[in-house]
């Protein structure tokens, strides 16, 4: 009987854990650090994605065994010098709340017809808490004026990925995880662990 290897998630986002877990589908046992109550919190002192993804997966590397992943993510808008950016989370001003990130993005973009922008990801592989490989994954498009669409999380119901006309939130997750940030360097993880790996 084939058993998937385990990937533990260096993430609390359910959302994240989501995505990620249907992408991967039966190739990966898919688990995060809420399954492990012993794993602190990682405090994102960073001033890069590539910077906090590797607080994150450094961290819960040095504590748990097996391959561990780290996402570091968000949205990087041209009218706004790439604000939110590392600050995605909070740009509203409370961790994690997607109501005030959205309602403070679209006060900041009132007025602005300069409306590019684009979601960013940057994953980093770690084991036995040394880096192994980081990856980087992006999706171009654009801020809309009203939130759009009831599906994902985050600014999903503010973004038109290019060559699309619906948001994330409208297209839904299948969808989504054709086009996504997250999946493009996803793929990037899934080729480096089936293909380069040297310590599979
Ligand atoms: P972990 O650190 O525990 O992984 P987090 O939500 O704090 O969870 P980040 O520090 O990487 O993760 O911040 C990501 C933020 O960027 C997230 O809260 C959203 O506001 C935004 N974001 C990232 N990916 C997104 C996506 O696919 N759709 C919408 N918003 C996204």
């Amino acid at each position: 009987m084939h058993v998937p290897p385990r990937l533990i998630l260096a993430t609390r986002n359910a959302h994240k854990t989501a995505e990620i877990r249907a992408m991967l589908g039966d190739r990966f046992e898919v688990l995060d650090v809420t399954a492990f109550p012993e794993c602190p919190h990682i405090e994102e002192t960073g001033t890069t994605f590539l910077e906090n993804a590797r607080l994150k997966a450094l961290g819960i590397s040095a504590r748990l065994d097996g391959w561990v992943l780290a996402d570091d993510s968000g949205l990087e808008v041209d009218a706004l010098d790439g604000a939110p950016g590392v600050g995605s989370s909070s740009y509203g001003g409370e961790e994690g709340n997607d109501v005030l990130n959205n309602l403070c993005l679209l006060v900041e973009m009132a007025g602005n017809p300069k409306r590019r922008a684009r979601f960013r990801c940057t994953m980093v592989l770690a084991r036995d808490g040394r880096e192994q490989a980081h990856f980087t994954g992006v999706v171009e498009g654009r801020i809309i004026h009203e939130a759009r669409g009831a599906h994902g999380f985050g600014y999903d119901p503010l973004f038109i990925p290019e060559g699309c006309d619906k948001t994330f939130a409208e297209l839904g997750e299948d969808v989504k995880n054709t086009l996504s940030h997250r999946s493009r360097a996803l793929a990037k993880v899934v080729g480096f662990l089936t293909n380069d790996c040297p310590a599979k």
